[in-house]
């Protein structure tokens, strides 16, 4: 431990750590716009100056190491001018129109121009004048709107190994953006949207389409249904008010109720569905040695589209089986709209999601209108629902807890573990033992697949059988694996791993893309916990017992693998 005094006050830090670390740890906050917690610090922005005795100068706290017998002093007189005059002119290239910023009063610059009492353009106002990039549909870049801070781009390069953001251009000009200047959906990019998650202003922003779901919902001619994904009850109470992982399931139902859909259905029940049909492609490759292992999960569709991308040779092992929020949309389209006598072509499905990339997985294939519509209409981040809650004035903590509407809403505890990293698998599990031995599961949690860290690995007896496990989050983890698979078969060794899940955003949905802002592995945590605790919770914990689940096979599917379970709830990878 090494000794140092911050503002007068003595504490003992870890060696390694920062001046930023040692002022946090006695609960005094630097302010910074370029330093997150998920990234390594590079000192970009010039606010987290702090004054050091005996050292010339002001180091920046974000990248200075303590040494012992410090003393440091984080806030005076001059520190707080200088860094107000770094805003003024961060400030100074910067658009003045919070009131039409989709950040507006989550973004962290506007905050601190608050804090600082920031009245005057003391320095003039030139904006770069380099317009947006619209070009996926998931996200938006406005360059003017760029402060340069470089988060975006460290998670984009670092944490998910994508590279589709670099900086480009000089002075003014300088902007983050796709090498080469094309547009991003040129780009490698796979729409995660960790790069809009980390932003510390309104730079990058999820393509907001909250108002195609208003229009929905007030076109009388229309059947508006809702699904939500398992990570956004969790999550979304941050937006309210509550600690992170708070599980708003009943509130979120009657939420989306006033809004006026006309029926509710949760994603958690099509992730059973979806469980049913993955674990017995499982079953069929292991047991019956039909096709490759190891099967990898493709629920994420930042990730299939990686895989597509840059690792392509990886098409065969894929699970076929559709995400649960494609699952769903094609069961209120045919089944659901069948059985309540509506006509599917007047149904308006939103889906609520944690995730940008979502938004891209409903048009990424003509396997997505496999009802004869588009299966899902319009794709609304745990963000934009927020918004619309506040603008419908809806007092969310006084709601009474409503409950999904029946034939899609009812969902396992193995079904809500699938937004977080490693419940997919642990779900695929509870049901694959199911179908191996007919046994009910004598084991339900797989602790060695919880948790933080990037790659988990486990092993898992079934019927005298070792199954051999992986488990990998935020998309930088993905090659080690993937590569491990690689250099077995080139030897013509037995696969290292017989099953491998894949996330592509660090912790799996609950830390998605559109997730409620300033995430970090704590907040990750919380959200997590919310997760296992509704599963803990529920009476029924494994997909095939689920009730409606049952049903929709007896009445409509018949069996998992049938010719219509493929034909509605499959899909195939294209390189
Ligand atoms: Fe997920 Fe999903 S778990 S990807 O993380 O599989 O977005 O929450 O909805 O579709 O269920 C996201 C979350 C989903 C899907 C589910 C899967
Ligand atoms: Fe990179 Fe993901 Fe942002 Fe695309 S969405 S630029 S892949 S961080």
């Amino acid at each position: 431990e090494i000794a140092v005094e911050v503002n007068g006050i003595k504490i003992a830090v870890k060696p390694g750590s920062t001046l930023l670390d040692a002022a946090q740890a006695v609960q005094v906050k630097i302010p910074t716009l370029c330093k997150h917690p998920d990234l390594v610090a590079n000192g970009a922005c010039g606010l987290c100056i702090v004054r050091v005795e005996g050292l010339h100068g002001l180091p920046r706290a974000c990248t200075t190491p303590v040494e012992e017998g410090m003393r440091i002093t984080t806030h005076d007189g001059e520190i707080t001018e200088i860094r107000k005059t770094v805003l003024e002119l961060i400030l100074s290239t910067h658009p003045n129109t919070c009131l039409s910023c989709g950040r507006n009063q989550s973004c962290e610059l506007q905050t601190l121009a608050a804090d600082f009492g920031i009245r005057e353009d003391l320095w003039g106002h030139a904006l770069s004048g380099l317009g947006k990039d619209t070009s996926t549909g998931s996200l938006v870049l406005d360059f003017d709107k760029c402060i340069k801070c470089g988060r975006c781009v460290h998670i984009c390069q670092d944490v998910q190994n994508v590279h589709a953001l670099s900086f480009l251009g000089r002075g003014m000009q300088t902007r983050m953006a796709p090498a080469g200047d094309i547009l991003l959906a040129e780009s490698p990019c796979v729409m995660c949207g960790q790069c809009s998650a980390h932003c510390p202003t309104g730079a990058i922003v999820e393509a907001d389409e909250t108002a195609t779901a208003w229009n929905f919902l007030r076109g009388k001619e229309n059947f508006t249904v809702v699904q939500i994904a398992p990570s956004v009850r969790v999550a979304i109470g941050e937006e309210f008010g509550y600690e992170p992982g708070t599980n708003l399931t009943g509130k979120l139902y009657a939420a989306l109720r006033r809004l006026g859909f006309d029926a509710v259905f949760d994603t958690n029940f099509s992730a059973d569905v979806t469980i049913m049909e993955e674990a017995n492609e499982f079953v069929e490759r292991f047991k019956h040695g039909k096709r490759e292992l190891p099967l990898i999960t493709s629920c994420c569709p930042s990730w299939t589209d990686y895989m597509e991308k840059l690792h392509s040779d990886f098409i065969p092992n894929f699970s076929s089986t559709k995400s649960p929020q494609q699952i769903m949309g094609v069961l209120a389209k045919t089944y659901y709209a069948q059985k309540m006598n509506i006509d599917p072509a007047g149904m308006r499905m939103v889906s609520i999601m944690p995730c940008t990339a979502k938004k891209y997985e409903i048009t990424r294939d003509h396997e997505m209108f496999a009802s004869g519509f588009k299966d899902v209409d319009v794709v609304l981040t745990t963000r934009e629902l927020a918004r619309m809650i506040r603008q419908a004035g809806i007092d969310f903590r006084h709601l009474q807890d409503h409950k999904a509407d029946s034939f899609l809403g009812s969902y396992s505890g193995a079904g809500t573990m699938f937004g977080t990293t490693g419940g997919v698998m642990e779900a695929a599990l509870r049901t694959a033992q199911f179908i191996l031995t007919g046994e009910k599961m004598p084991k339900l949690v797989f602790e060695e697949i919880r948790g933080l860290e990037g790659i988990k690995e486990t092993k898992v007896v079934i019927a005298q059988e070792e199954i051999r496990i992986a488990v990998a989050h935020g998309l930088g983890h993905v090659g080690e694996v993937l590569e491990r698979v690689r250099r077995a078969k080139a030897t013509g060794e037995e696969p290292p791993y017989h099953f491998i899940e894949v996330m592509a955003c660090p912790g799996g949905c609950i830390g998605g893309g559109g997730q409620p802002y300033r995430v970090t592995d704590a907040i990750r945590k919380k959200r997590m916990q919310g997760l296992f605790a509704d599963d803990r919770d529920k009476a029924v914990r494994c997909s095939h017992d689920n009730a409606e689940v049952q049903q929709v096979y007896n009445e409509f599917l018949e069996k998992p693998l049938s010719e219509k379970a493929h034909r509605l709830l499959h899909t195939t990878y294209h390189a």
